[in-house]
């Protein structure tokens, strides 16, 4: 049977990073929708990350994006965070927003273009200096959209030099992720396309650098769960970028589009002692909230993933092990469809009351009156936003 108590601790102990940049005004292609009360610095940004935090319990951090978030003082901006009760968390470079990266960053044709985008690398990992960051959070938009555009195993070559310069430079404490990405920007390769190119370059740089696993990344009917289960039983599971998404790279609230599939993804974290901060997994949200309340959607997204994570605690381990090895199919689907129907917001009530907040976040953010106090600070001066 589950011991409740043991469900309750993890919980409580859960830490949920949340983006700058989904604070700031994003969209598509088609149409940025500005919205009102939007941050318009880094500073801000980090005030409304502590906000879901206070509303929330288990949100601690917020990571940034490099230069949305540029700042003359990153010390600064660190001592701000910890006043307002949350951590500077992961820093994630932005190697792909000039125009000399047209034809790619780190493998990029042009050496002067890869010596540029090498340095943006290496200044990002001076500001985790500053900021006490562990992680170095790397995406790369870089690939071609033409067969025979580049060399794919010359660009390969390339990537590696880089991230060989780049772990040299790491300090003991800090690590590399490396996010894989099916598509988008780039329509024929994109260097870093899945788990097993990230992985094969993890495995070839070292222990520092881990696979980080962003949900919208795949291509349709990827079993992520797999993929999960396999980079953690090899330790080299380094984190999450948590969002949901009906088609592509979508960026909707995490557990929004197929919530089984968080579970299924959180029973894995769990059998495989993910949750343990010895694993040194990291989950962080990586959305953008287009046409929604941007806050109420990341308290939003932070309980849905507490709840994915409730209820995979719930799974009698001892019924699942015991179906499994008697091959009593039906019987170890059910330790898991059965933990799945569960309604946990009444254990999580009790979590958000051990910790001292109110059970119910979202009700508890709109009477609190924070969202008509920014809209009215913030009338005036350029909202933040993605720059693209
Ligand atoms: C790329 C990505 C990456 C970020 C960006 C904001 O699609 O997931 O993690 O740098 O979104
Ligand atoms: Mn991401």
């Amino acid at each position: 049977m589950t011991d409740h108590s043991a469900v309750k601790a993890a919980l409580r102990n859960q830490h949920i990073e949340t983006p700058s940049w989904a604070y700031g005004n994003s969209g598509t292609r088609f149409k940025v929708f500005a919205q009102e009360g939007v941050p318009r610095n880094a500073y801000e940004k980090v005030d409304d990350a502590a906000t879901v935090h206070r509303f929330t319990g288990v949100a601690p951090s917020v990571a940034l994006h490099i230069p949305w978030d540029r700042v003359d003082d990153y010390g600064d901006l660190a001592r701000h965070a910890k006043e307002q009760g949350v951590a500077l968390g992961a820093i994630n470079p932005n190697v792909f927003q000039e125009n000399e990266y047209k034809l790619g960053s780190v493998c990029n044709p042009d050496e002067a273009v890869r010596r540029k985008a090498l340095d943006h690398l290496l200044e990002c990992v001076d500001v985790m200096d500053v900021t006490g960051s562990a992680d170095l959070s790397l995406w790369f938009a870089d690939g071609t959209n033409y067969p025979g555009q580049d060399s794919i195993r010359g660009r390969q070559e390339r990537l590696s030099e880089a991230l060989h310069r780049v772990y040299d430079r790491l300090g003991d404490h800090q690590r590399m992720l490396l996010e894989y990405k099916l598509f988008e920007p780039a329509f024929y390769t994109m260097d870093v396309p899945d788990w097993g190119t990230s992985y094969a370059h993890c495995v070839d740089l070292g222990p520092k650098a881990n696979v980080l696993v962003d949900t919208g990344h795949h291509a349709p009917g990827t079993n992520i769960e797999f993929i999960v289960a396999f980079l953690l039983h090899r330790d080299r599971l380094g984190g999450f970028h948590f969002n949901s998404r009906f088609y592509a790279d979508d960026d909707l609230m995490v557990g929004a589009a197929d919530p089984y599939q968080l579970f299924r993804i959180m029973v894995e974290i769990v059998l495989g002692g993910g949750l343990d901060a010895s694993a040194g997994v990291a989950f962080m949200l990586d959305q953008c909230h287009n046409i929604e309340p941007k806050i109420p959607a990341l308290i939003r997204s932070v309980l849905n993933v507490q709840e994915a994570t409730a209820k995979a605690l719930l799974v009698d381990q001892d019924a699942l092990r015991t179906a499994q090895a008697n091959g009593d199919v039906l019987e170890a689907n059910a330790a898991l469809t059965d933990a799945f129907a569960t309604d946990v917001r009444p254990l999580l009530a009790e979590v958000r009351a051990d910790l001292g907040i109110d059970p119910d976040p979202l009700g508890a953010y709109r009477r609190s009156g924070y969202f008509e106090k920014i809209r009215t600070e913030r009338a005036d001066g350029a909202a933040a936003g993605w720059g693209a």
